[in-house]
C-alpha cells in the first residue's frame, strides 16, 4: 500500500492546496473529470484554469457526475473522477457511488468540505461525508493538511483500482484548499498486487473439473474487469463446457461463440438456467451470487459441487456453499486452471445448449404489434456499429438490451447491475464517450429513467458527445408494472407514467429528436440517428403492456422460470 510520505523541497514555490488537488491527478495521468462547482470547492475551481492537461467536465447534476466517470472508468478500464461541493453537491453524488460500489468501478470522488474552525458547527452546506459515504466506498478521506492532499489522492487511486476496485472519497476543507504549502508528492512506491491463487485450492479445483460430467463455467463482472477474455475462452473450450454470465458478466464472452450459453437468473435465458441446473460442477468466477443470479438459495445448482473464485475474499461462501474457494484476480484463475485440467469433449452435454438456444425469431403475437421490444432492440444492435457501447438504463428495456443485443465485442455492455439506478443510461453513455471518442455509444432507457437525468443532455450538448439516446417508451415504469400485473393480482398502481414529447424537448436543446411510431419507420430513424453527427434523442412507442420473458418468480428457483409466451 501506498505511504502517506510527503517530503519539502526547499527551493520549491509555495502552490495553494487548491493546486495539489488538480496537479495530483495531473500525476496520475486522471486527465477528465467530471464535476460541478460550489462554495466549498471555489478555490479548487480557481486554481482549474493553471492545469489545462485537466479536461472539467461541467455535469447538470453531481449523479451524472458520478455516472459520467463510472460510464468512462467501465469504457476505458481506468479510474473514474468526479467532483462535487460540500453539503448538497456530496449528498447528490452518492447513488453513483453507491451504484459504483456495487459493482465494482473503480472512481475516485472529489469534494469540498467546510472550512476546519466550521466542522461540527451545522455551518452552512456541511454534511458529515465520512459518515455518509462509509457504506458505499471502499475507502473516505478527510484532508486535514494540504500536504497531504497529493499523497492522498494517489492512494486513494490505489485503493480504487487495487483488487476488487470500488469508489473512493477524498473530502477537502476549503481552508486546506487555501493553505499554502512547498510539499511535494513523494514516490508512492508499487501498486499492490493482486494475491496469487493458492496452488492447493486450485488443485481441488482442478481434481473436481476433472472429474465432472456437465460443468458450466460462470462468468461475472470480475473476468471482465480483469480483462480475462482470452483466459475464459481457452478453459470453456478445453473443458468443452458452457459459459454463462450474470448480467454484468455479458462481453466476457462473446455472445456468438457456440459455447455461449446466455445469461443465467431471474431474467436469464432457460436455457442457461437449465444447464446449471443440471450441472455437476459450477466454477463462478468473479461474481457475487446475488439473489438475481441464484433464485431460491437452497435450489440454486441442486446437483452441482460449486468452485467460486473472486478476488474478494468476503464473496467466499458468503451466499452459496462453496466446495472450494479460491481468492485471486479472474485471469490468473482461469489461466492456472486451465493448465491444470484434462482436455474434454462433451457432445450430449453441448447438444443440450444448442437445443436450448433462444429463438430470435419473433411470436406470432408480436408480429401484430407496430414495435415489440424485442424487435427495437434487435434494430439498434442491427444498425450499430459491431464494436458500439451499449449502455443500459434500469427496468424491462435493460432486460431485453441483455437478452438481444446478443454482443460479440468484449465489454460493450455497462449497465448499472447491483444497485439498479434509474437515470444511469444517458450520464453514463456521456462518460462512456468522453473515454472512447471514436466510439458509437447508444443509451437504452426507458421513459421513466429518461426522464430522471434527461438534463445531462446539456451535458452531451456542451462537450459535444454524440451519444444517441433511444427511449423505450411504453408510457410505464414497465417493470414495476410487470410484477403488479404477475405478482399484485394486476393491481395497477403509480407505474403509468406521462412523458414530456420528447422530440420539442431535444429541440430545445438543440438536439435531433426523432419520433418512431412505426415498424416500417424503425430502421430508417435509426439509420438516421446513427450518421447524426451530435447527439440524437429516439422516442420509440414500444409495445405498451409487454412483459420480460423468461422470468424467476421472486422466491422461487431458477428452475421454476416461467417461459412466457414469447418464448
Ligand atoms: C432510482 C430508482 N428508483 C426506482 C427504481 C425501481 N424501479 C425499477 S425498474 C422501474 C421502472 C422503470 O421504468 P422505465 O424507466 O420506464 O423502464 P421500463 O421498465 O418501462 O423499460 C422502477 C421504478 C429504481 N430501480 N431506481
Amino acid at each position: 500500500m501506498a505511504t502517506l510520505a510527503t517530503r519539502t523541497i526547499p527551493e520549491a514555490v509555495a502552490q495553494r492546496g487548491a493546486d495539489l488537488v488538480w496537479a495530483a491527478l495531473e500525476s496520475v495521468g486522471a486527465n477528465v473529470v467530471f464535476g460541478y462547482p460550489g462554495g466549498a470547492t471555489l478555490p479548487m475551481y480557481d486554481a482549474l484554469p493553471d492545469h489545462p492537461r485537466v479536461h472539467h467536465v461541467l455535469v447538470r447534476h453531481e449523479q451524472g457526475a458520478a455516472h459520467m466517470a463510472d460510464g468512462y472508468a467501465r469504457a476505458t478500464g481506468r479510474v473514474g473522477v468526479c467532483s462535487a461541493t460540500s453539503g448538497p453537491g456530496a449528498t447528490n453524488l452518492v447513488t453513483g457511488l453507491a451504484c459504483a460500489y456495487m459493482d465494482s468501478v473503480p472512481l475516485v470522488a472529489i469534494t469540498g468540505q467546510v472550512s476546519t474552525p466550521l466542522m461540527g458547527r451545522d455551518a452552512f452546506q456541511e454534511t458529515d461525508v465520512l459518515g455518509m459515504v462509509g457504506p458505499v466506498t471502499k475507502h473516505a478521506f478527510l484532508v486535514s493538511a494540504a500536504e497531504d492532499i497529493g499523497p492522498t489522492i494517489r492512494r486513494a487511486f490505489a485503493i480504487a483500482r487495487a483488487g476488487r476496485p470500488g469508489p473512493v472519497v477524498v473530502d477537502i476543507p476549503k481552508d486546506v484548499q487555501l493553505t499554502l504549502t512547498t510539499a511535494r508528492t513523494a514516490d508512492d512506491g508499487p501498486e499492490p498486487r493482486a494475491p496469487g491463487a493458492d496452488p492447493a485450492e486450485l488443485d481441488r479445483a482442478a481434481a473436481l473439473v476433472n472429474g465432472a460430467a456437465r460443468p458450466v463455467i460462470i462468468a461475472g463482472q470480475g473476468v471482465r474487469l480483469a480483462r480475462a477474455h482470452r483466459e475464459l475462452r481457452a478453459l470453456a473450450e478445453r473443458l468443452d463446457a458452457p459459459v454463462v454470465t450474470t448480467l454484468l458478466g455479458i462481453g466476457a464472452i462473446s455472445e456468438d461463440h457456440p459455447l455461449a450459453a446466455g445469461m443465467l437468473g431471474m431474467h436469464g435465458s432457460a436455457g442457461a438456467n437449465r444447464m446449471v441446473n443440471d450441472a455437476d460442477v459450477v466454477l463462478g468466477v468473479g461474481l457475487r451470487f446475488d439473489d438475481r443470479v441464484t433464485g431460491k438459495l437452497s435450489a440454486f445448482a441442486p446437483k452441482a459441487r460449486i468452485i467460486h473464485a473472486d478476488i474478494d475474499p468476503t464473496q467466499l461462501g458468503k451466499n452459496v456453499p462453496t466446495a472450494v474457494g479460491i481468492v485471486a484476480d479472474a485471469g490468473a484463475v482461469l489461466f492456472a486452471l486451465a493448465s491444470r485440467v484434462a482436455r474434454t469433449s462433451r457432445p450430449e452435454w453441448r447438444g443440450r445448449l444448442e437445443r436450448d438456444r433462444p429463438r430470435p425469431q419473433l411470436a406470432a403475437y408480436e408480429e401484430r404489434v407496430e414495435l415489440p421490444p424485442r424487435l427495437v432492440v434487435r434494430a439498434i444492435r442491427e444498425t450499430a456499429a459491431d464494436d458500439a457501447y451499449f449502455v443500459a438504463d434500469v427496468g424491462q428495456h435493460q432486460m431485453w438490451a441483455a437478452q438481444h443485443l446478443r454482443l460479440t465485442e468484449p465489454d460493450r455492455f455497462l449497465t448499472s447491475g447491483g444497485l439498479g439506478a434509474m437515470g444511469y443510461a444517458l450520464p453514463a453513455a456521456i462518460g462512456a464517450q468522453l473515454g472512447r471518442p471514436a466510439s458509437e455509444v447508444w443509451a437504452i432507457a426507458g421513459d421513466g429513467g429518461a426522464q430522471m437525468t434527461f438534463h445531462e443532455l446539456g451535458t452531451a450538448v456542451q462537450e459535444g458527445t454524440p451519444v444517441k439516446l433511444a427511449i423505450l417508451n411504453n408510457g410505464y415504469l414497465g417493470m414495476v408494472r410487470q410484477w403488479q400485473q404477475l405478482f399484485h393480482d394486476g393491481r395497477i398502481s403509480q407505474t403509468p407514467i406521462s412523458s414530456p414529447d420528447y422530440v420539442k424537448l431535444a429541440d430545445a436543446y438543440g438536439v435531433l429528436g426523432i419520433l418512431v411510431e412505426r415498424r416500417r419507420d424503425l430502421l430508417a430513424s435509426l439509420a438516421k440517428a446513427k450518421l447524426h453527427r451530435g447527439p440524437v434523442v429516439l422516442d420509440i412507442r414500444i409495445e405498451r403492456e409487454a412483459n420480460v420473458w423468461p422470468i424467476v418468480p421472486p422466491g422461487g428457483a431458477n428452475a421454476d422460470l416461467i417461459e412466457g409466451p414469447s418464448a
